[in-house]
């Protein structure tokens, strides 16, 4: 590795204090992407050694400072994965570009980016395992390209807890405003800017991926009432499902029209009101820690997704880990969850770790 190094060495970029990366398989368009993204293109500097490991260097002015850029195709060939190591120095942020309209190679694309994210989160000196990554579903203008929401839907379960956003892309339109990149970039540029607030603690790991995702695949798949239907069959007692999916459903719902505190009352009030009436919950109590506990983690998860979910379904693919029943375990247990009987009738605290919570925005920014 050492001779393909210094082979490498007078191609490496130089030390920035932030480095922003563009990826995505060949063909995908990442060099026009950056094209439109810079001011003066002929900064753009292209280096392609010998073994084809073809780069393409710049720097963006942003608000967060000049940022250096590096770009790249990944896939296809593994004996320079170990290279790449030398341009996350610095790394705040990462663009992965795909081309909605290729379908065949999609499978690639994304495994192509979860294997990138899995090399960045070895590195320890890259540290931060929160860089965000922004997927841009690029040639949209073509007719047979996938939606945002499909491609967010494969992409999402792989990214972990970083901040996390698709954006649509047709970047050869003539105006640059037309193109959804101006808005995706300033995406990007605000999270490197203001990173999400740092929480008390991490939201969890799924505990099983494989039987988690097969769960979530049947929610997917679910033929819902629209939202308002689903509500007012929940005040009439008439809801034809009462599992887990049906309570994070309430949770979002609530939490989302109404705020933390009134979502908060009115899914407590509701809850219990089903669960007194409904002939579906017979024999089962109210309890209300693991209510609160539910509550907690779907506020903290609408709050870290910038932007915020447009739907419940949308939500649910961008935490996979609220699919997980025994997640309350991962917080509190048994023996205070469910063997002392007051944790169901008052909000016991957690005794193996503190839930994770959202510092508001405006509070982190004054912090600082
Ligand atoms: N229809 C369409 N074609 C695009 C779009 N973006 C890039 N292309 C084309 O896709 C091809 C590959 O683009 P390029 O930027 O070279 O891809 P790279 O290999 O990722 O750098 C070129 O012919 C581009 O003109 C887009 O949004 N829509
Ligand atoms: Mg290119």
């Amino acid at each position: 590795m050492e001779t393909l190094r210094t082979l490498f060495g007078k191609w490496l970029p130089a030390r920035a204090d932030r480095t922003l990366l563009i990826l995505g398989l060949d063909a995908c368009g990442k060099t026009t992407i950056l094209y439109r993204l810079v001011l003066d293109p002929t900064e753009i500097i292209t280096t392609i050694p010998t073994i084809g490991f073809n780069v393409e260097k710049t720097s963006i002015k942003t608000r967060a400072g000049t940022v250096s850029v590096s770009l790249w195709d990944v896939g296809g060939c593994d004996k320079i994965r170990p290279l790449w190591r030398h341009y996350f120095s610095g790394l705040s942020g990462l663009m992965y570009i795909v081309d909605s309209n290729d379908r065949e190679r999609f499978p690639e694309a994304v495994e192509e980016f979860r294997a990138m994210l899995t090399e960045i989160a070895a590195l320890s000196d890259v540290g931060d395992q929160r860089i965000p990554v922004i997927v841009i579903a690029n040639k949209q203008d073509l007719p047979n390209a996938m939606g945002t929401l499909e491609i967010r839907e494969k992409f999402a379960p792989t990214v972990g807890n970083r901040a996390f956003a698709v954006y649509p892309s047709r970047a050869l339109e003539p105006h640059l405003s037309q193109t959804g990149l101006p808005e995706a970039f300033e995406w990007l540029t605000e999270q490197i800017v203001t990173p999400q607030a740092p929480s008390v603690s991490q939201p969890p790991n799924p505990s099983s991926t494989t039987s988690l995702s097969t769960k979530l695949e049947e929610w997917l798949l679910r033929q819902d009432d629209p939202d308002d239907v689903f509500l007012s069959q929940l005040d009439a007692c008439t809801l034809d499902t009462w599992d887990h999916y049906t309570h994070l459903r309430i949770a979002y719902l609530y939490l989302t029209r109404e705020g933390r505190q009134k979502g908060k009352n009115l899914i407590f009030d509701k809850i219990e009101h089903f669960i007194k009436h409904s002939p579906r919950t017979n024999g089962k109590t109210f309890h209300l820690t693991l209510t609160y506990f539910w509550i907690q983690l779907v506020n903290y998860g609408i709050r870290s997704m910038k932007p915020p979910p447009e739907e419940f379904k949308q939500f649910l693919v961008m935490n996979p880990h609220l699919a997980d029943g025994n997640l309350p375990l991962e917080y509190y247990s048994k023996e205070t969850l469910f063997m002392d009987p007051k944790a169901r009738t008052e909000m016991v605290l957690p005794d193996k770790k503190p839930l994770p919570s959202v510092i508001p925005r405006e509070t982190a920014k004054r912090r600082r």
